[in-house]
């Protein structure tokens, strides 16, 4: 098993790679690291619906993930995007506890891991960075 400070290293050592967060005061990328869970999810998994409640910010560590929208017309899904690892998303729900915007789903046969972060976490450690809360699409 690997131990809380090694993982601490590996977690912040990624969190260097990240180009939006990579500039965070070392202090607040080690809390960050501190405060990451691991979530796994299989191929087609939908990682965020949107319209739910949500309270987890979420890193992609491995894989691929689409973001899509459903049409408010015709209720059919469109691919906006694509994400890889490094990538982040689940920002806007956290800004104004309002929900989800648009859906999340796994997109890798061998499936995606995220670093996820709960919601006072990214509040207390992430919000403030404007790169990040006030991103445009
Ligand atoms: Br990445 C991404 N691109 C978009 C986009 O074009 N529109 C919307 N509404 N959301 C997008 N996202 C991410 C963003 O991080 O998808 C997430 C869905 O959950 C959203 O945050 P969320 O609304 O919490």
């Amino acid at each position: 098993m690997r131990s809380g400070i090694r993982r601490q290293k590996e977690y912040t050592d990624f969190l260097k790679s990240v180009p939006k967060l990579k500039d965070l005061p070392e202090e607040i990328l080690n809390q960050v690291a501190d405060n990451l869970d691991e979530c796994h999810y299989t191929n087609g998994e939908y990682i965020i619906r949107q319209g739910a409640r949500g309270d987890t910010f979420y890193i992609i560590a491995k894989g691929q993930v689409k973001v899509t929208k459903k049409d408010k017309k015709t209720s059919e899904e469109a691919v906006l995007r694509t994400l890889q690892k490094g990538d982040f998303f689940g920002e806007r729900a956290l800004q104004n506890e309002e929900v989800r915007t648009a859906n999340i789903v796994a997109d890798n046969k061998d499936g995606v891991d995220c670093l996820c972060l709960d919601r006072d976490s990214y509040t207390q450690l992430i919000s403030s960075l404007g790169e990040v809360s006030l991103r445009q699409y």
